[in-house]
């Protein structure tokens, strides 16, 4: 089991959708996440930066490097880049961070 945590940017002022959104996150795109092996998946929002920072077990992490080339993942990543900072390909633009503490 792999943990990992990436940093991603919300726009001002849609902090509210951005929760509607995942509230209502779409099965498909909930089972596509389950399917690669992804549990306890939480995304954090700073107030004070509008960073998310996104903190998930997965069972083997190669397997998130699946995800971009997925239909699904791309139609969700092309309906959340109006609401926050993507890549020209819709990915969100999205930054590693380093585990400096784990207590089990
Ligand atoms: C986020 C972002 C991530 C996705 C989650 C479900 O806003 O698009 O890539 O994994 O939603």
């Amino acid at each position: 089991m792999d943990r990992v945590a990436f940093k991603m940017k919300l726009f001002p002022g849609f902090e509210q959708e951005y929760k509607k959104r995942h509230d209502e996150i779409w099965p498909e795109l909930s089972a596509l996440l389950k399917d690669t092996g992804i549990s306890d998946y939480a995304i954090f929002l700073d107030e004070d930066t509008n960073n998310l920072i996104g903190v998930l077990k997965v069972a083997d992490k190669t397997m998130l490097d699946t995800l971009p080339a997925n239909a699904i993942m791309q139609k969700w990543w092309a309906y959340m880049g109006d609401i926050m900072e993507s890549n020209p390909d819709n990915s969100p633009v999205s930054t590693p961070l380093r585990e400096v503490f784990y207590l089990p």
